[in-house]
């Protein structure tokens, strides 16, 4: 009925715990702060300003995110294809509002948003939709759950959608290539670069990140 189409939300999501963003926060801009001091980030910091000589800070490049969230499924209040089946499937149903781990295995930075990579457990996997990677760059075919993110900051302008499309084109260069050059070894892990602006630093150790799976409403 009418009632039951109210009740589904913007999105599905895993909503970090608050003492858990504060840390996460931290180890972002300590990280955004490290990438702008890099010889090997310098000299390709035109794929940021789009002119020769110029700095970035990145910290202020990238406008924080309030509520760091993993989502699972945007579904616009049921507008969105394939809300209404998601919000009824009954792993949604049954897990709402449970506490998880999530793991956070990688920071990655492109000129347009900055985001964590999640990698899902396999009963995080059930919350997740069979669509999400549908939008893969060409020639890829990743597994499901690649998608996953947390959206830490987008540039002036950019939609968060973008992370997870930044995160998926990252992943379908590393596949491609899945060995790359690492430029630099970092305290937190190896960093990466993929072109046009996209690096990704894997984390050593993947940070722990207690969520909520529910959802939100504007
Ligand atoms: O950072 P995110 O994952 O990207 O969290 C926000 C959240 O929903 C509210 O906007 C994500 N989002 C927005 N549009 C879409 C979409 N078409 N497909 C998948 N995720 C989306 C956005």
């Amino acid at each position: 009925g009418p009632l039951g189409e109210i009740s589904i939300p913007l999105y599905f999501g895993f909503f970090l715990l608050s003492s858990v963003q504060d840390k996460i926060k931290c180890t972002a801009n300590d990280f955004l702060k490290t990438l702008d001091t890099l010889e090997a980030f310098k000299k390709h910091m035109i794929d940021f300003t789009g002119k020769e000589e110029s700095e970035v800070d990145l910290e202020q490049y990238f406008q924080a995110k309030e509520f760091l969230h993993c989502t699972t499924k945007f579904c616009n209040y049921g507008k969105a294809e394939g809300a209404k089946e998601y919000a009824a499937m009954p792993a949604v149903k049954k897990m709402y509002s449970f506490i998880f781990e999530l793991s956070l295995t990688a920071l990655f930075v492109t000129p347009r948003t900055v985001g964590a990579q999640v990698s899902l457990t396999e009963e995080q996997l059930l919350l997740w939709p069979a669509d999400a990677e549908s939008s893969v760059p060409a020639g890829a075919s990743l597994p499901l759950g690649s998608r996953a993110h947390v959206t830490l900051g987008c540039a002036e302008g950019v939609e968060p959608v973008q992370t997870g499309l930044d995160l998926l084109e990252i992943l379908a260069l590393k596949q491609q290539d899945p060995k790359p050059d690492v430029v630099e070894e970092m305290e937190l892990g190896s960093l990466t670069y993929y072109n046009e602006g996209r690096w990704m630093l894997s984390l050593r150790e993947p940070i722990g990140a207690r969520a909520c799976f529910s959802s939100y409403y504007k």
